[in-house]
């Protein structure tokens, strides 16, 4: 067999069934294999959409999503969407062409260091220098990806390694010493985590995408049940509790709800699963949950103490340590009977008050559409069921508030990197893998203008992904803090010249349409749906709103401005 051949078998065998890519010259031999193999082959507009398509389809499926590029520009175009997945822990392997071995450093034509270049954006990277090695590399690249804590692993592979003949030998064991995984957790420390959750009295579980990574909402739900806490999901963690869960608050941190951040600031117990205190969630983080101790479970080790200081870390797999956890906990109360009645019910008593006077609550006007108002139409008629795509900025943060999740793997977004362009994408890779799902797309007019040729990808593959454009003629999140910061001086955040959605999606053959009135929104949405193929609904939003609740950069996350803010001095 040819390389390419070998490599093919591989995917096979890891269970590939389509990967998202664009050839070139050193990927010839790879593609010319791909003719007539039953791998079905995505050709995107723009390598870094492939990365964020495999992104899609891994963050919706949990399996390793697969890319393709070829060399020097098409490694380098890819870099965005290694970052992105390796900030959000996603399993993602990256194929890339390489010059021929012989003319390695010798600056080739389209020749690029992607060994070198990827070495910080990859969880690991190989680079094969002989066909026999490939099985085993791509087998070990695999296991790498999904493992422990997942991330993007690439292989790139010279052009005359995918020419050359070897055969495929099957890789049984994969040994790895040096990459060590502590899944299990330490038995005392999870006993004593056990015993510090029953004493607390103002117990409150953060959970993070690690929850979702480690297929662990089923055991977190029985967690914060049988504490009776409320729990909050950070952006990467929306969908790990069910929306509706009656002890499910909300969002915390930068634009979280008051009663989220309320309730972390007051808690006295602070249980982080798969969680990093990311600073958009912690604020200034000498300020971040002050009265509380805190038990971090994580499944990398890296992560413990590296912001705040855990009084009692474990580490391990959110699934497996929680699952132990629940059989301690439903033994104490079957054993002790209920702890802390009286001052676990006046906490509940305080969070509940914390919603009640500040609940998240979509700003509806009868003139023009706001934000918000569409956000929560587009939640109506998902009732916390469709996959959700969006983009980076003020969409963004009103869909992670407004938008009900009722699983795992539903919200899809772009958390630490924050890469706009990414939406429409991931929503390509996501709509790959749940064919028979409704998946919305949700972006700004600007995000959507930087990954708009990827309409081509979506037409020609009849994907019916609606695409809703949250057009308010403004790079909102950027004009937000102009606005907020820089005494309004709005400084290039003004998109003039959106094109005509209908003639846009009518140029790629499918339906488009603009509406701006609140009267047209509820039926726009339902035709969309409703349409069997792929919708562009660009929807006209006053263009002055902001996200709120908001910590300013640096504040504390109880400092929250809740409407009609004082500005503040610049920072970050
Ligand atoms: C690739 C990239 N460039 C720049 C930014 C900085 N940025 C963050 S939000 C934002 C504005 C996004 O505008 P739009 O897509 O219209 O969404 P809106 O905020 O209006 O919802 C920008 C420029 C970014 N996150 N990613």
């Amino acid at each position: 067999m040819s390389g390419a051949l070998i490599l093919l078998e591989c995917l096979v065998r890891e269970g590939v069934d389509v990967i998202f890519g664009y050839p070139g010259g050193v990927t010839l031999p790879l593609y010319d294999a791909m003719y007539d193999h039953p791998i079905r082959h995505v050709l995107v507009r723009h390598e870094q959409n492939a990365c964020f398509a495999a992104e899609g389809y891994a963050r919706s499926t949990g399996r390793v999503g697969v890319c393709c590029a070829t060399s020097g520009p098409g490694a380098t175009n890819l870099i965005t969407g290694l970052v992105d997945s390796l900030m959000d822990s996603i399993p993602v392997v990256a194929i890339t062409g390489q010059v021929t071995s012989k003319l390695i450093g010798s600056d080739a034509f389209q020749e690029a260091d992607t060994f070198g270049i990827t070495r910080s954006c990859t969880k690991h990277n190989f680079l094969v220098k002989n066909v026999a090695d490939l099985p085993q590399i791509v087998h070990e690249a695999f296991y790498l990806a999904s493992s422990g804590r997942p991330g993007p692993v690439l292989v790139d592979i010279p052009k005359d390694i995918f020419q050359a003949q070897s055969h495929y030998k099957p890789v049984d064991e994969i040994h790895l010493p040096g990459y060590k995984i502590y899944a299990d957790g330490h038995t005392g420390q999870i006993r004593r985590a056990a015993q510090m959750m029953w004493d607390a009295e103002r117990p409150m579980v953060y959970a993070g995408g690690g929850i979702i990574h480690a297929e662990a909402s089923a055991e977190l739900q029985t967690l914060v049940e049988t504490l009776d806490a409320p729990s909050v999901c950070t952006l990467m963690g929306l969908g790990a509790m069910p929306s509706n869960h009656p002890n499910f608050i909300s969002m915390p941190g930068m634009h979280g709800s008051y009663a989220a951040n309320m309730a972390i600031t007051h808690a006295d117990l602070l249980i982080a699963l798969g969680v990093r205190f990311d600073d958009r969630v912690t604020g200034r983080l000498a300020a971040f949950a002050p009265h509380a101790k805190v038990i971090h479970l994580d499944i990398d080790p890296a992560e413990i103490g590296k912001n705040r200081t855990a009084d009692l870390p474990i580490v391990g797999d959110c699934k497996r340590v929680l699952s132990k956890l629940n059989r301690i906990l439903l033994e104490m109360r079957a054993t002790e009977g209920p702890k802390n009645e009286s001052a676990r019910r006046a906490w509940w008593g305080q969070v509940r008050g914390w919603k009640d006077e500040h609940p998240l609550t979509p700003e509806i006007s009868d003139t023009e559409i706001k934000p918000q108002h569409l956000i929560s139409e587009i939640d109506r008629i998902s009732g916390g069921e469709a996959i959700v795509t969006s983009d980076v900025g003020q969409h963004q943060m009103w869909s992670a508030q407004f938008v009900r999740f009722n699983h795992p793997r539903l919200w899809i977004n772009s958390g630490g990197l924050g890469s706009m362009g990414f939406g429409l994408p991931a929503a390509i890779g996501a709509q790959f893998a749940n064919p028979h799902k409704l998946v919305f797309s949700i972006v700004g007019d600007g995000g959507f203008q930087m990954s708009i040729p990827e309409l081509a990808t979506i037409a020609n593959n009849g994907l019916p992904v609606k695409i809703v454009v949250m057009n308010n003629g403004y790079l909102g999140m950027v004009r937000q803090w102009q606005e907020l910061f820089y005494n309004n001086r709005l400084s290039s955040v003004t998109l003039d010249g959106f094109p005509d959605a209908e003639k846009l999606a009518g140029a790629y053959g499918f339906k488009g349409r603009t509406i701006e009135s609140p009267l047209e929104l509820r039926s726009a949405l339902e035709e969309m749906v409703a349409e069997p193929g792929p919708y562009l609904l660009n929807v006209k939003v006053s263009p002055f709103e902001n996200v709120y609740p908001m910590v300013p950069a640096g504040g504390a996350i109880n400092e929250m401005v809740l409407r009609n803010p004082q500005p503040v001095a610049a920072s970050d």
